[in-house]
């Protein structure tokens, strides 16, 4: 189905449906309900966002180029008619992408609405820890959603994330993450990505869960700060290719509601199958860090909470809520 005419972004849309072949400027102008020039200011904006669209006399505009950015339009054309996401919002730099998720689901916003950046200044992660969120790098990005669901069911989010994730960057980047309980992708022993999933919430009903997902695209070793240089890598690093980002985002999107439907309507054992089938976590000898204690042991799986069980040395099964997982030996 054709994408109606009615600014900068539909016209960019249609341009990218048509495969090559010209569209006409009148037939834009009309379908829109405004004039040529109008329809050529667009195009002009497209060229000043780095688009290279050719002007064939007597036939119409074609796209020739698009620059590596998250548009809206490109990360659509990805998507092709999937019925997750509702609303792409893109920005070229802000501090973080959550507090601005979180300011749209208060105002109303709908299930599937996306906030994504090409670049954050102060991306965070857990606990305040700072996220390094490098332009154009990147997907850095936060979803909402509206499940009718009890708040103390919100952190399975993450591991629906987690999963639908590793999908999507099996499918688009042919590279296979493992995930490290509770909330991040490795390769390699290294971070690829990191989950962060917050809740806005009633004492019995989840209003909003926003998840932040920032995933390592394009970077080459030295784009990381030094801090990192050890701990986090990209997917360009671990496959030697430059990937897709739009493709990638769509990628993330259509599997983030493809597993919160099945969770939905299947309850969390699909999703737990699937996270343990892509853990990295379960089955080794781990120390789970946390503010009061290390509880130390052999990772055995995780409960319909999403809590880690970890037996100890002398039998007993913990139950782990929150820590940060570190090899054990
Ligand atoms: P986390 O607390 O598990 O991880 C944060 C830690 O990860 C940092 O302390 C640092 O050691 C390391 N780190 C920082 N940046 C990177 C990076 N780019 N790659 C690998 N390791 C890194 C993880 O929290 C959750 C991150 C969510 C980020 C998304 S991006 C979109 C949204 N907006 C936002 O501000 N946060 C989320």
């Amino acid at each position: 189905m054709e994408s109606k005419v009615k600014d900068k972004e539909s016209l960019l849309r249609r341009l990218m449906e048509s495969g090559g072949e010209p569209v006409s400027g009148q037939m834009l102008a009309d379908e829109a309900g405004v004039s040529r020039t109008a329809v050529w200011k667009w195009v002009r904006e497209l060229e000043e966002d780095g688009y290279t669209v050719r002007s064939i006399r007597k036939k119409g505009y074609v796209l020739e180029a698009s620059p590596d950015r998250l548009s809206p339009a490109l990360i659509r054309k990805y998507l092709n008619d999937d019925p997750f996401v509702s609303e792409i919002i893109h920005f070229e730099s802000v501090g973080s992408t959550m507090p601005i998720a979180h300011r749209e689901a208060q105002n109303g916003a709908p299930n599937g609405t996306v906030i994504v950046a090409e670049e954050q200044t102060e991306g965070r992660g857990r606990l305040a820890r700072p996220w390094s969120s490098a332009a154009g790098k990147g997907i850095w990005m936060s979803v909402i959603l509206k499940p009718d669901i009890p708040p103390h069911r919100a952190p399975q989010f993450t591991l629906i994330t987690a999963v639908a994730i590793c999908r999507a960057i099996r499918e688009t980047a042919d590279v296979e993450a493992r995930i490290k309980w509770p909330n991040d992708l490795l390769v390699g022993g290294c971070k690829v990505t990191g989950i962060l999933t917050e809740l806005q919430a009633d004492p019995d009903r989840v209003q909003a869960i926003i998840i932040g997902t920032g995933i390592n695209v394009n970077q080459e070793p030295g784009d990381f700060p030094e801090e990192l240089a050890d701990i986090a890598t990209s997917l360009r690093i671990e496959s030697g290719q430059t990937v897709d980002r739009a493709a990638l985002a769509a990628s993330v999107l259509r599997n983030i509601g493809r597993y919160s439907s099945l969770y939905l309507e299947e309850g969390f054992a699909p999703i737990k199958a699937l996270w343990e089938e892509n853990s990295d976590t379960i089955g080794r000898k781990v120390n789970a860090v946390m503010m009061r204690e290390t509880v130390t042991g052999t990772a055995i799986g995780i409960t319909e909470e999403g809590v880690l069980e970890i037996r100890t040395d002398d039998g007993t099964v913990r139950g782990i809520y929150s820590a940060d997982i570190v090899p054990a030996e």
